[in-house]
């Protein structure tokens, strides 16, 4: 059996002429397979690099963090909501002991969090140990003699360390 438009004498203007229905514009899928999901948002860079860090005493210390997609931001001292919906916070440092600085980004795709241990001390006691003895003035020698910047021994804060910084640590030091 042929079916041949000229042969059956079947015409477009014949009701057997028609779009078979599976032709008919096709209503878009809601799945699309081989479209990625919307991936959670990731963290790209964050500061400071240390996520156990030593600070002294009414120091000041600037965090940040950059994700790789806009998020809703919020940052956690010690588990209290700074309240801070940006990309950075600051904090000076007015108690000695260990604090906790955590981070949450947030969007519809999911969230992150990045958390330091932060470590406060007087500003004499490198390794924040609570005692200022030979263990901290070797500590700032070491960075005097290798010219390894070191922040906590920059006792005057002029971005070097030297014998200034030295004499400082062992005046206060047991
Ligand atoms: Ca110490
Ligand atoms: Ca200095």
């Amino acid at each position: 059996m042929f079916y041949n438009s000229v042969s059956t004498g079947i015409s477009k203007a014949s009701p057997e002429y028609s779009t078979p229905s599976f032709y008919a514009s096709p209503t878009p899928s809601p799945y699309f397979p081989g479209t990625p999901s919307n991936l959670s948002p990731s963290i790209t860079s964050f500061s400071p690099k240390n996520p156990t860090p030593n600070y002294a005493l009414n120091s000041t210390t600037p965090f940040s963090v950059t994700t790789d997609q806009p998020v809703n931001s919020a940052w956690y001292l010690n588990g209290a909501n700074q309240n801070n919906n940006t990309q950075a916070w600051s904090h000076t440092w007015d108690t000695e002991g260990q604090n906790n600085v955590t981070y949450v980004g947030a969007n519809g795709n999911g969230s992150v969090s990045i958390m330091w241990n932060v470590a406060t001390c007087s500003p004499f006691d490198m390794n924040c140990d609570g005692l200022v003895d030979q263990t901290d003035r070797a500590i700032v020698w070491n960075s005097i003699n290798t010219g390894i910047y070191c922040q906590r021994c920059d006792i005057n804060n002029n971005t070097e360390v030297e014998v200034f910084d030295w004499v400082m640590v062992s005046g206060n030091s047991v």
